[in-house]
């Protein structure tokens, strides 16, 4: 469904002039001697939807970080529409990653008429708010849900700076391969996104013929893995891959290596982060896990240095690709003359955007041609490159930057 101009309520920032340090303002001047007022901006609204409650909070704080500094850099170019002045308006929302709680929080975007949506962190919550935006008319960009089906539901408004779970999965599998497995366990999270990569992992496992025992469970939320890993130990794998976020992947490999487990861990892009050596100390160091994109290091020196000047902290994961979400919004509302979705969303779809996070065009389904994939192995606490996969090709980060194919900004 399209969205008439005149529904999106663009509503007119009031000016208001601060008038000096706690003195009275003094009364206003008579109409007749008043400057003229500056002509006023319609402020356009952009959601934004991540997890800011919860274990994983610091994630959804992260992409919203990037999508808050994207428009704050707009906005003070003092940005035009057309012939309209206007002021972006970044509406943060908290979905706790819960898929009814996204639903709920989707609505209220569409209700307060947002342009476009930033959103949301978790495939889980992404996949069903995409039908009420679908519904709606209202493009969303994904910065970091990695399950195929978000795209792959025949939604024009979808899109996705990220590579797919399709193409992770077989990536980390093949990592791990490396070191010639002959049995190997996988443990999810029971989400869309942490099952989704283990099925995908599991394939190619299967398919490069090693053995895969039967699958384990938990929840987004457990942080006691005992019971599984236990259960897991008993049947010595060489390799266990875990399909969740580093909140619960923390745990389990410190866990596993409290068990005295000595196999070969693998995660996924949601538990690729630092802080899981704050979570598991010791016992993270050697872990291998992927991203579905560049490693955050590799991101534009300009994004680099403005996200550390506005938020006092390094980016984590994925806020380079929010920051490029919100920029591919208003680029492509810019390029099109309208904040109205559906005089805009056609030019959204052919972009073709330097970002931080590189180039992005987008292919047929809302896909990101030609993603990235890196792979990390955790050393000194850190989560460090090793290789980037791009065109079916193994980079170093080097490699990478000399390729050219590095971001432009
Ligand atoms: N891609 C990792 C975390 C987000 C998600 O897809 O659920």
């Amino acid at each position: 469904m399209n969205v008439p101009m005149k529904a999106l309520s663009l509503s007119v920032v009031t000016a208001v002039a601060l008038m000096g340090c706690g003195k009275e303002a003094p009364p206003p001047a008579p109409a007749s001697q008043a400057a003229p007022a500056a002509p006023a901006a319609t402020v356009v609204k952009i959601g934004h939807v991540g997890p800011l409650t919860g274990g994983i909070a610091h994630l959804g704080k992260d992409n919203e970080n990037g999508a808050r500094l994207a428009i704050d850099e707009v906005n003070a170019t003092n940005p035009m529409i057309g012939d309209m002045k206007v002021k972006f308006e970044l509406m943060a929302e908290d979905d706790q990653g819960d898929p009814k709680v996204g639903n709920t929080v989707a609505q209220k975007l569409v209700d307060a008429k947002v342009a476009g949506i930033v959103g949301h962190l978790n495939s889980g919550t992404t996949i069903p708010a995409s039908a009420i935006y679908n519904q709606a008319g209202i493009p969303v960009i994904s910065g970091s849900a990695t399950n195929p089906t978000f795209t792959e539901q025949g939604f024009k408004v979808a899109f996705r700076v990220v590579a797919r779970d399709d193409q992770q999965g077989p990536a980390i599998a093949n990592y791990l391969l490396q070191n010639k497995p002959k049995t190997v366990a996988i443990v999810d999270d029971a989400t869309a996104y942490g099952e989704g990569l283990a099925n995908e992992v599991e394939k190619t496992m299967k398919a490069a013929g090693v053995k895969v025992l039967p699958r384990e469970k938990g929840t987004d939320k457990t942080v006691d893995w005992k019971a599984v890993l236990t259960k897991v130990k008993g049947k010595s794998p060489d390799a266990v891959f875990y399909g969740g976020m580093d909140a619960t992947g923390g745990p389990l490999l410190k866990q596993a290596r409290e068990l005295n487990m000595k196999a070969q861990f693998g995660f996924g892009d949601g538990a690729c982060t630092d802080k899981m050596a704050e979570l598991a100390g010791a016992a993270a160091e050697g872990l291998a896990c992927s991203q579905a994109g560049i490693p955050v290091q590799a991101a534009g020196a300009k994004f680099l240095a403005a996200y550390k000047a506005a938020f006092n902290i390094e980016p984590i994961l994925y806020s380079p690709f929010t920051y490029d979400a919100a920029k591919l919004l208003i680029a492509a509302m810019q390029k099109a003359g309208s904040a109205d979705p559906a005089k805009y969303l056609p030019v959204l779809a052919e972009s073709n955007y330097d970002g931080a996070s590189g180039n992005i065009q987008f292919d047929a389904k809302g896909d990101r041609k030609d993603a990235e994939i890196t792979i990390f192995t955790l050393k000194d606490g850190k989560v460090a490159p090793t290789a980037i996969i791009k065109g079916g090709k193994s980079l170093t980060l080097d490699e990478y930057a000399k390729a050219a194919a590095g971001p432009a900004k």
